[in-house]
């Protein structure tokens, strides 16, 4: 899968990269990162990206033409599948399904916008599609960009180490992980739950479903109203007293 990145700080994209998993399935070629500099497609003496906004107001916008010319030089022959993705607040939020989604495609091009945004004509022109990480304002799109490709990358066969630990996830089951315990057994007078070293495994799989469950009631009730239980799984909820579709105890 292909990536590409279009940024006037490439350098900070090329840092958030440099170690981890990501780096790992660059060097194995599972993945392929081109890191475009914006002010490479201009050409005034300031290298310009940026202009004040028509009708007055506060801020800079990104002007179309750099932007344009880094998209198309950014495209490759051959690819049918193939998105150009703008971060933005006004984008649809990304999620674990938007991952999934954006993972069968072969080149993402992501624009990381700076200053109040981009001039509209572009995003009509070029932008497949907004995203946004979350409700909350950054001072440019080069992290969301990151994120997006550390999310969609551990999902392709072979980034991760075990291969199924991606499907096992959190999100795709939609409840929160168990918690979770190592070495040492005693940690500054806590305890291990003594279920752990019982052996036996049906028990613990038992236990940590339970914890699971309680925590997406207690600090994700939203995913919980839309998580399915098998019939085995609804039994042993009732044995515990809790009511499967809401997580609350039913006091029986
Ligand atoms: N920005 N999700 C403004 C974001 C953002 C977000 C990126 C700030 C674009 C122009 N991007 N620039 N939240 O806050 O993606």
């Amino acid at each position: 899968m292909h990536f590409s990145i279009i940024s006037i700080f490439p350098s900070r994209v090329q840092a958030g990269m440099q170690e981890g998993v990501i780096s790992r399935a660059v060097s194995e070629k599972l993945i392929e990162l081109n890191i475009v500099n914006l002010r490479d497609f201009t050409f005034d003496r300031h290298r310009t990206t940026d202009d004040r906004p028509f009708g007055g107001g506060e801020g800079m916008v990104m002007t179309p033409e750099p932007l344009s010319l880094a998209v198309k030089d950014a495209r490759m022959s051959g690819v049918e599948r193939e998105r150009v993705i703008l971060l933005s607040p006004q984008g649809r939020v990304f999620n674990q399904q938007v991952a999934e989604e954006l993972r069968r495609e072969e080149h993402l091009i992501l624009v990381c916008g700076r200053y109040e945004g981009v001039d509209e004509r572009f995003r009509e022109k070029y932008v497949d599609e907004e995203l946004s990480i979350g409700d909350f304002i950054l001072t440019g799109g080069e992290l969301p960009a990151l994120m997006i490709i550390d999310a969609v990358t551990r999902l392709i066969p072979g980034v991760l180490g075990c291969s199924d630990s991606a499907l096992r996830d959190t999100f795709s089951r939609k409840l929160l992980k168990h918690p979770h315990y190592t070495r040492p057994r005693v940690f500054e007078g806590s305890e291990v739950p003594e279920v752990l070293f019982s052996g036996d495994h049906r028990k613990i799989e038992e236990h940590r479903f339970l914890e699971s469950v309680k925590r997406t009631m207690e600090r994700r009730p939203d995913l919980l109203r839309r998580a399915s239980f098998s019939v085995s799984e609804k039994k042993l909820l009732a044995r515990h007293g809790i009511d499967p579709d809401t997580g609350r105890e039913t006091g029986q």
